[in-house]
């Protein structure tokens, strides 16, 4: 049977994430022994083990199918590849940085500097788009003390707590690009892996929304019961259940993060009692 072979970082920040994400899925994959190809007994699906900078390469030349990799290498590498999903771990920025004594007034006081970055080609379009000329200097790695050392006058880096920019002496000035782990794949794939491609994402999106919501479980009289249900709309409607206790419901609903205090704030003004927040393991739109 065919397999999706799916790149996922070898060791770094990418991996252990990844490898959470898919076990969430159902899909155990295994690294144990630093291999370099892995297999899923619970999937049709084989895992390359490879640095992140190789993997959007191998996904457009069909070498692996899907990679999982942040947006930041995605664009800086330009390859012709697809990003199915974002998949809402590794968070972080690339973002322009000066040293903290230097005067910065806006983004024209670059022109004529030299920036260090990990990342030209974003950082060349930026600065088109700015239209700021500028000299990139390219360095692999240790961007943050390109300016100590004299190399350069600002950097381009990645930037996630805050706290590398802290140590090196530099102050974050510009947001470039807002990035995270993404799911890639190869623009010409075959019917029937398109196919497992689905099933694959039925799962993570189902992973997904579960992290996105909550299982609420309230009391309330019965006589409250109208103003709670306009408050909790569910999936479709809120469940209404009577409890022993004569006039009283017990209402269930499932309640979005991002709305999620607010939501319990009106309803504990609306008459809602006991209320119970539960963590949903996975939610099937
Ligand atoms: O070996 P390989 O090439 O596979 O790995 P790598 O060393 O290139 O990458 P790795 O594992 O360091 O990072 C992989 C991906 O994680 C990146 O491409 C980003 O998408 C994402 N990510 C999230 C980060 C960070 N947060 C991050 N903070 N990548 C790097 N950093 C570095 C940053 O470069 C800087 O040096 O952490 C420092 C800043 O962190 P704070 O917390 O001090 O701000
Ligand atoms: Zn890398």
């Amino acid at each position: 049977m065919n397999k999706l072979k799916i790149a996922i970082q070898k060791s770094g920040r990418l991996n252990q994430k990844s490898l959470d994400l898919f076990a969430q899925c159902g899909i155990s994959i295994s690294n144990g022994d630093r291999k370099l190809v892995g297999e899923s007994k619970t999937f049709p699906i084989q895992s390359l083990f490879l640095r992140d900078d190789d993997i959007p390469q191998y996904v457009e030349q069909g070498v692996a199918d899907l990679g999982v990799l942040g947006l930041n290498e995605v664009l800086e590498k330009g390859k012709n590849i697809k990003v199915l999903r974002s998949l809402g771990f590794s968070n972080c920025r690339l973002s322009l940085a000066v040293p903290k004594e230097s005067e910065y007034k806006g983004i024209q006081s670059l022109n004529g500097k030299r920036i260090a970055t990990s990342y030209p080609n974003i950082l060349q379009q930026y600065l088109l788009d700015n239209h700021i000329e500028a000299q990139i200097e390219e360095l692999s790695g240790s961007v943050e003390i390109a300016t100590g050392i004299g190399l350069a006058d600002a950097i381009c880096d990645l930037v996630s707590t805050g706290s590398t920019l802290l140590i090196n002496g530099l102050v974050e000035v510009e947001c470039i690009l807002q990035s995270q782990a993404v799911l890639v794949s190869n623009n010409d794939l075959s019917a029937e892996k398109q196919d497992l491609i689905d099933r694959l994402l039925f799962r993570l999106d189902a992973v997904s929304a579960a992290k996105e919501n909550k299982y609420v479980l309230l009391n309330a009289p019965n006589d409250k019961v109208a103003e709670i249900v306009k408050i909790l709309p569910g999936m479709r409607s809120p469940t209404v259940l009577p409890l022993s206790t004569l006039g009283w419901s017990s209402l269930h609903s499932v309640i979005n993060e991002s709305e999620f205090w607010d939501k319990i704030d009106a309803l504990k003004i609306a008459g809602a009692e006991g209320i119970l927040i539960v963590p949903i393991e996975k939610m099937i739109l």
